[in-house]
C-alpha cells in the first residue's frame, strides 16, 4: 500500500463529490486517484478539478485503487461492498449498508468468510463532537430512560417514500441510539398523524418511531421529511439522576438588531461537515494500520433490521426486532 493511499470515490454526486474534496484538502495520508460516477461527464468535472482519473468501470476502480468510498445510490451499496471486499480492498460505504435485509446479511456473511474486517460503514454521527459528547456524558446522568431524537429535512432528498424515511434517513437514529446506549433493541412502533402540508398523496410524513431495548430504555424518533425552514437533528438523553440534551449542536447563537438566533442550514452537509471529515480522517488512519474505524458492516446489518422491522410495523403495532448472534468477528 503506498504512502499516501490512493482512494477510488465511487459516485460523484452530493456525498460522493463532498467526501471526494474533504479527501484532497482536508485530510492526510491519501489522495483521491480514481472516480466513477454513471454520469461520466459529472465524474469527469470532479476529475478535473482534483487532478484524479476516470475509471471505466467500478471494477476497474476497484484494483487500481488502495481503498475505496462507496457513495453511489443506497441499492448499489451491497454489490458494490462484494466487488470490494472480493478485491481485499478497505471500504468506507455510506449508509445504509444495504436497504434490505438480504442484501445486507450478503455483505456481513462475506466479511466473515474472508475472516478480515474491511468495511467501515459511514455513520457518521459517531465522529460528530455532539453525540461524541453525548455518549461520553451518559455515566454521569445514570441509567438511561429515554432517548428523544428529532430528524428534520428541509425536503425529502428522494422525493418521498414512506419506507425510505426509514431505510434511508432514520438509519441514522437506529444506529446511533444503539452506539450511545451500547444496547439493542427489541421492539419497534411508527405511529403516523396528520401529513404536512408538503407531504404527497398517500406518503407518511412526519412519523414517530418509538423502540424499545434489551436494557428497558425507550427510543423516540421524530423523522420529518419535509419540514421546508431548515436541516435540524437533536438528541436528548433522559436518565436515571439526570438529563443530557445535545440540543442542535452546531451552531453559536448570534445577537444583533434586537433579535437572538442563528441560522439554520439547508442540508446535511452543512450540519455534519465536521463529523464527515474527522470519519474521514479517522477511516485513512485505520486504513494505514490494517484497521476499520467507525461503525462496521455488523452496524450497517443491525440498522437495517432495525428499520425494516419499523416498516413492517406501519399501521401493524409493535413488531419485534430479532437481532442475530454477533459473529465473532465483530466481538
Ligand atoms: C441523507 O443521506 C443523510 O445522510 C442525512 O443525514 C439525512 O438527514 C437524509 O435524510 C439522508 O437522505
Amino acid at each position: 500500500m503506498s504512502q499516501v493511499l490512493q482512494i477510488g470515490v465511487i459516485g460523484t454526486g452530493n456525498i460522493g463529490t463532498a467526501h471526494a474534496r474533504s479527501l484532497s484538502h482536508e485530510v492526510s495520508g491519501a489522495e483521491v486517484a480514481w472516480l466513477f460516477d454513471a454520469d461520466a461527464s459529472r465524474a469527469a468535472d470532479l476529475a478535473a478539478e482534483l487532478g484524479a482519473q476516470l475509471a471505466p468501470t467500478v471494477e476497474d476502480l476497484v484494483v487500481s485503487s488502495d481503498a475505496v468510498v462507496i457513495a453511489s445510490p443506497d441499492a448499489m451499496h451491497a454489490e458494490q461492498a462484494l466487488l470490494c471486499l472480493a478485491a481485499h480492498r478497505p471500504t468506507l460505504c455510506e449508509k445504509p449498508l444495504a436497504p434490505t435485509v438480504e442484501e445486507a446479511t450478503t455483505v456481513v456473511d462475506a466479511e466473515v468468510d474472508l475472516g478480515r474486517r474491511l468495511i467501515s460503514l459511514g455513520f457518521m454521527r459517531r465522529f460528530d463532537p455532539g453525540y461524541m459528547a453525548l455518549k461520553s456524558g451518559i455515566p454521569a446522568v445514570g441509567r438511561p430512560l429515554v432517548v428523544h431524537n428529532v430528524h428534520r429535512n428541509t425536503a425529502a432528498p428522494y422525493g418521498l417514500e414512506t419506507a425510505l424515511t426509514l431505510t434511508n434517513s432514520a438509519i441514522h437514529e437506529f444506529d446511533i441510539n444503539r452506539w450511545l446506549l451500547d444496547d439493542e433493541y427489541t421492539s419497534v412502533q411508527v405511529i403516523t398523524g396528520e401529513p404536512g402540508p408538503r407531504t404527497p398523496d398517500g406518503e407518511l410524513d412526519p412519523l414517530l418511531v418509538v423502540l424499545t431495548t434489551r436494557g428497558g430504555a425507550l427510543v423516540e424518533i421524530e423523522v420529518f421529511m419535509n419540514a421546508w425552514y431548515g436541516y435540524e437533528v437533536r438528541c436528548e438523553v433522559v436518565a436515571s439522576d439526570g438529563t443530557l440534551d445535545m440540543g442542535d449542536g452546531s451552531y453559536i447563537t448570534r445577537r444583533a438588531s434586537r433579535q437572538i438566533g442563528h441560522d439554520v442550514p439547508e442540508l446535511w452537509l452543512g450540519r455534519f461537515e465536521d463529523a464527515y471529515r474527522r470519519q474521514l480522517q479517522a477511516w485513512v488512519d485505520a486504513t494505514h494500520l490494517g484497521k476499520t474505524s467507525g461503525a462496521t458492516a455488523w452496524d450497517g446489518l443491525v440498522a437495517t433490521i432495525s428499520a425494516n422491522a419499523a416498516v413492517a410495523a406501519i399501521g401493524n403495532g409493535a413488531v419485534r426486532i430479532d437481532i442475530p448472534d454477533r459473529p465473532a468477528l465483530y466481538a
